[in-house]
């Protein structure tokens, strides 16, 4: 049964169909594999891109689709999202009925806290109710990436869909860690696995597989429907890979929308740009990424602003030392408030408020807000967590065994270096 709502005409009036949609954020997920960078905040509020969080991408996917009206569901160490999404998301103005709505956890309907996803989501309803929209968006609020959810809405509705799933392919190999889908001519899903061992290939594809960005637009109607029926199913886990879409796949019509057709932006490569930076190791990548000459992600495109919270900072400043030592840095993406004196910095990303004294040379390197590198170090591959003083002398990245000792070494030799490791405890916001 589909909502019947709108001929296939409407699927042409976009603004009107974003207007009619509650986007809800799930940003709730602890990101484990991000190491000691999430033992303080949730993987959506790790930075990135030298002045941005995880999540402010796909909130700026959504303000710049025109779907204003937004719920952030919270839960792991939520304090940090929390501030950020109070400082710099507070533009949306109710008079439109733009907002943001943050829907922490807090046992609203059982005794528990969030359980699955689908959980998340239904402990809500009663928010989602009160904006009565025609489509619900349900996202993720781990992944970077741009898209135009007002495209796939338009395909929902001429589809005639009560769910649709966005997809992608992926190398076989990195397949079983999505939902992975099968599909007929007419692009409607067949079949849905969370997660298999042995994922299926594409037809004709032996190579790809095709995977669920986690990206739904449900019907309204059918949403809550289907949240009150799975809410009373004993055995499940309320959560929408794992139960909620592959129980309504063999049931009702359900399509798939292929993010190629509303990515934004043609990355350098001409593949579709996403990224979950869910490894330490991907983090460092991603960010390297964006420091070559032509980056996969175009963050300098005025039609489709990220937006965030920015602190109110002087520019970056580059200079001498005393000795008449060059600071430079080249093939770097360096941000307000920095000072580089006297040392070199190459092939780096340095978010905003990062001190670099003298004799001092960073390479591949990651430094997060407001830390200070004294005279004479050495970081090469390196990523440094938020609030970091680096003693003067120090080395880092030559010499893996020594590193392990005190910081965080992953499987391709990148080090994590966080403040608890540097014996620097704890500093107040
Ligand atoms: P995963 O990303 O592994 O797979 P999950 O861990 O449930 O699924 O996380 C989904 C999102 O929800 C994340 O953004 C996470 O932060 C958030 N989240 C998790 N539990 C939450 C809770 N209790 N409260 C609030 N937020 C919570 C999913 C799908 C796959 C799909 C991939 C694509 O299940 O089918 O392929 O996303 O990345
Ligand atoms: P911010 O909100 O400034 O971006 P972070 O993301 O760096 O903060 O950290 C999230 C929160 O965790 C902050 O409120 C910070 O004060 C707190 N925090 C960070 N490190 C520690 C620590 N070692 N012990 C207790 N709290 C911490």
């Amino acid at each position: 049964p589909n909502s019947g709502d709108s001929s296939a005409e409407s699927g042409r009036f976009v603004s009107h169909l974003t207007r009619s949609t509650f986007a809800m954020v799930l940003a709730g997920g602890r990101g484990s594999r991000l190491m000691q960078m999430t033992d303080w905040r949730a993987k959506p509020a790790v930075p990135f891109g030298g002045k941005f969080r995880i999540i402010d991408f796909t909130l700026s996917n959504c303000v710049n689709s025109g779907v204003r009206r937004i719920g952030v569901a919270t839960q792991y160490k939520a304090q940090s999202l929390i501030h950020h999404l109070q400082r710099g998301w507070s533009f949306l103005d109710g008079r439109f009925e733009e907002y943001i709505e943050l829907l922490p956890a807090q046992q609203q309907v059982g005794e528990n806290w969030y359980q699955g996803t689908a959980d998340a989501v239904y402990q809500n309803l009663d928010v989602i109710r009160r904006a009565n929209p025609r489509y619900v968006m349900i996202l993720s609020g781990d992944h970077v990436y741009k898209m135009d959810y007002g495209r796939m809405l338009a395909q929902h509705v001429q589809n005639g869909a009560d769910l649709s799933v966005a997809c992608m392919d992926v190398p076989i190999g990195e397949a079983s860690a999505f939902g992975v889908m099968g599909i007929d001519d007419s692009q409607r899903v067949t079949r849905f696995i969370e997660k298999p061992e042995h994922p299926p290939c594409m037809p004709g594809k032996p190579e790809r597989a095709l995977v669920s960005m986690g990206v739904y637009i449900f019907n309204a109607h059918f949403l809550y429907e289907q949240l009150i029926r799975d809410a009373d199913e004993p055995h499940s886990g309320h959560d929408f890979g794992k139960d909620v879409i592959p129980h309504v796949v063999s049931r009702y019509r359900v399509f798939a929308h292929n993010f190629r057709e509303s990515c934004v932006g043609i990355s350098s490569s001409g593949l579709p740009y996403w990224r979950d930076v869910g490894t330490v190791d991907a983090y460092w990548e991603a960010s390297l990424e964006l420091t070559k000459v032509t980056p996969e992600l175009d963050m300098y495109d005025e039609q489709w602003p990220i937006w965030t919270h920015q602190e109110q900072l002087p520019p970056a400043k580059f200079v001498f030392d005393d000795e008449g030592r060059r600071g430079m840095a080249v093939d770097s993406l360096v941000s307000g408030g920095n000072i580089i004196s006297g040392s070199t910095v190459r092939r780096s990303l340095l978010f905003s408020r990062v001190f670099v004294h003298s004799f001092s040379e960073i390479e591949d390197s990651v430094i997060l807000p407001k830390v200070d590198i004294g005279r004479h170090c050495r970081l090469r591959r390196v990523v440094v967590d938020k609030h970091c003083v680096i003693p003067p002398g120090t080395v880092i990245g030559f010499d893996p065994e020594q590193d392990r000792q005190r910081f965080h070494v992953t499987e391709r030799g990148i080090t994590l270096v966080t403040p608890e490791m540097l014996g620097q405890t704890h500093h107040h916001i």
